[in-house]
């Protein structure tokens, strides 16, 4: 007879509590709660180099060498930074929770225990909110990063296969078990194994792949793309300075995954123009 059952009914909350201001202040003035605090500030502040040292190790081979990658390295930059405080309120509770009840414990829990937490307006609208917050930044962050990014990979254009480009060289990759091709169908359809590229023009990479998925990762360029058997996917990028860079493949592709990787020349125009030529590539278009 279910429809004559009563409901169950919400245990009624306890009239003697005094207000969520009030207890909030009781609560900072524990011990355990100004030094799990103390130790968030004190781990925060010492993980903050973390955000530059992961922009110099990203530096380490000549990075950024494109406005798309110094777009990607800011967003690691932020989003490291507005991470620290979170992950160091966590790694201060843990460590609290492993050194900092020592000699406190005992083979019967305690039997006064604290209120449930979900109970507590201030700790929820608290969580909620700033949760929420970092979440809606995150996302637009990353939405306008993530235009920025497109704008200059202007290469993608699906529809007709063009670039958006003016001037733009076109780089015909191929990847296959485990080498990359880089084929030039403006210079005479020139082919190397070595990726050259002009400083200062807009490129557009035609990705494929003859034998498993690939991918081709242009790695101070902040360019990286499926290399698909059977497709072509494109992408561009303007190479903004000279150097010597890297390709490597990301995406594992079998046994020798890990040494599909080549150099990127970046050379001023002329140079590059002489590179084609004396290679055998004159210019077709
Ligand atoms: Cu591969």
């Amino acid at each position: 007879m279910a429809d004559t059952m009563i409901p169950a009914e919400e245990p009624e909350a306890p009239t003697n509590r005094p207000p969520a201001m009030h207890r909030l202040r009781e609560w900072l003035q524990r011990r355990y709660v100004r030094h799990v605090l103390i130790l968030t500030v004190v781990v925060g502040f010492a993980m903050l180099p973390l955000a530059w040292l992961m922009l110099a190790a990203m530096n380490q081979t000549g990075a950024p060498a494109s406005t798309v990658m110094q777009d990607i390295q800011q967003t690691i930059f932020v989003f490291t930074l507005v991470s620290i405080p979170i992950t160091a309120f966590v790694f201060a509770v843990l460590l609290y929770s492993l050194f900092g009840w020592k000699g406190k414990g005992g083979a019967t829990p305690p039997n006064n225990d604290n209120p449930a937490i979900r109970n507590n307006t201030v700790a929820v609208i608290t969580w909620t909110l700033s949760s929420s917050l970092l979440a809606a930044f995150l996302v637009v962050w990353g939405l306008i990063e993530l235009a920025d990014i497109t704008a200059d990979s202007y290469g993608t254009q699906s529809v007709t296969g063009q670039p958006r480009a003016d001037n733009a060289l076109i780089v015909n990759v191929t990847g296959q078990q485990w080498v990359w091709t880089f084929e030039y169908p403006q210079y005479d359809k020139f082919a190397s194994d070595i990726l050259y590229l002009p400083k200062d023009r807009p490129v557009l990479f035609n990705v494929t792949s003859v034998d498993v998925i690939h991918n081709f990762w242009a790695v101070e360029l902040g360019v990286k793309i499926d290399a698909n058997p059977g497709a072509i996917t494109q992408t561009g990028v303007t190479p903004n300075k000279e150097g010597v860079f890297n390709v490597r493949c990301a995406e594992l592709c079998g046994l020798h995954h890990a040494y599909m990787e080549t150099e990127i020349r970046v050379l001023p125009s002329e140079t590059f123009d002489t590179v084609m030529r004396e290679s055998g590539g004159g210019r077709t278009s």
